[in-house]
């Protein structure tokens, strides 16, 4: 299958496995739904895109589990200790609430095969780019922006975010294309603020002379919305503890095409003031209208500011190497549809959204409509102009702090 398409294709590195597969349905927030995923990439004819003049090729790469040295390149060796020995993981609910293993993260069968499976997916997708291998990665299954150095959150086990940015960091620094110390920005697009991420790079970035790492989450908040953390406000340059690499822009309900139209130019000043070769993006979709969050309404592609034209920017025009991860999405089937669309778009070869559903096993979980598109709906967006033009003030003067 081939779609017509005006960008220029880029190799994409895209990491799945059955193992994978199998043991991230067993997520209990998402049961099922990375089967769903890789399916419809796959009855889309995405693996077998042939290279061409305008479109990439898509090369698949299998994890193979990380092992202890793997993860405790960020993980503390107590929690790795409790998640990966099955022995101590039927311990007392006591400890196993010590590390987070309860309400939203309860111990599940395969729980550390499931750690070791997912980090190593993030880390090979990152491995290609070190390597040369590609422009682009991805891993649909990583994106566990809530998981912390010693315990899980947010229907997060593993850090593997923190994983990939480090592994960029310190495996680009090899590359012989780079001069410099390599700079890696990494841009969260989910409905939640990436907590676990923005935590580990608030301390190491904020003594290093010239910080390697960005972080920006776009995501958004209001009075007990999980999660909650002081480091999802608006950045306060006044404050002791303002911080220009570790960035936070919440959003409030009905987030649409038009909110996103509206802050994206932001987003690339900041990105251009901090030069990234490379750029992590952690794609969730739970703020696409018809997840059951039902808290922004953005659209997946079509028009300007779509979670579609964001993607295209990144991957297309920021001249970066690109590794895009999974994240949060809880209408299982837009998930796929959401996930399959941004895979032909970093093939260069977007898939028409008004597409049908190609016929395979899980086709029927795709009704009443059948297509790859997931509109928005009709939620009133609240984010008002006087807030937004808030907002572009503050990182206007972040971007200017960022390029000194
Ligand atoms: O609100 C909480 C808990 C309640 N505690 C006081 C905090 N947890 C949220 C967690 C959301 C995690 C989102 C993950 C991601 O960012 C992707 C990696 O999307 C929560 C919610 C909620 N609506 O915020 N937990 C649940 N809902 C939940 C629902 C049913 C069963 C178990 C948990
Ligand atoms: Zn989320």
């Amino acid at each position: 299958m081939s779609h017509s398409s005006e960008v220029s294709g880029r190799n994409v590195c895209y990491v799945v496995s059955n193992e994978l597969v199998k043991i991230s349905s067993l997520l209990p927030s998402n049961k099922g739904r990375s089967l769903l995923v890789h399916s419809l990439v796959k009855a889309f004819g995405l693996f077998s895109m042939p290279p061409g003049k305008h479109y990439g090729r898509l090369v698949v790469v299998k994890p193979f589990p990380a092992d202890y040295k793997d993860l405790s390149v960020y993980h503390s060796r107590d929690y790795l200790d409790h998640i990966l020995s099955p022995s101590t993981s039927s311990l007392t609910s006591d400890v196993n609430s010590e590390y987070g293993l309860e309400e939203d993260c309860p111990y599940f069968t395969g729980l550390p095969e499931y750690v070791r499976l997912v980090a190593a997916a993030s880390l090979a997708a990152t491995d290609a780019l070190c390597q040369g291998h590609t422009d682009i990665s991805i891993c649909w299954d990583g994106g566990r922006h809530h998981a912390h150095k010693s315990y899980a959150s947010g229907f997060c086990y593993v850090a593997d975010c923190v994983l990939a940015v480090l592994s960029l960091k310190r495996g680009a620094s090899s590359m012989l294309t780079l001069s410099s110390k390599p700079r890696v920005m990494y841009l969260d697009l989910d409905l939640h603020f990436s907590d676990g991420v923005s935590q580990a790079f608030a301390s190491s970035s904020s003594g290093a002379a010239v910080p390697q790492i960005l972080t920006l989450s776009i995501h958004h908040a209001a009075p007990g919305f999980f999660p909650v953390s002081p480091l999802s406000a608006l950045p306060d340059p006044s404050s002791p503890s303002f911080n220009p690499f570790v960035l936070s822009m919440p959003l409030a309900r009905g987030a649409s095409n038009t909110t996103f139209a509206r802050i994206w130019p932001t987003v690339e000043r900041v990105k251009d003031a901090f030069q990234p070769n490379f750029v992590v993006v952690q794609c969730g979709v739970d703020g696409l209208a018809g997840d059951p969050c039902a808290i922004w309404n953005w659209s997946l592609g079509g028009v300007e500011g779509s979670l579609g034209w964001c993607i295209e920017r990144i991957c297309h025009e920021w001249n970066c190497k690109t590794l895009l991860l999974g994240g949060g999405g809880y209408n299982s089937s837009n998930v796929a549809r959401a996930w399959t669309y941004l895979t032909s778009i970093a093939l260069g070869s977007p898939i028409p959204l008004e597409s049908d559903i190609p016929d395979h096993d899980a086709f029927p979980l795709y009704a009443p409509s059948f297509t790859l598109d997931v509109p928005s709906g009709t939620m009133q967006d609240q984010n008002t102009e006087k807030y937004l033009s808030e907002v572009e003030e503050c990182f206007s003067y972040v971007a200017g702090v960022i390029e000194k």
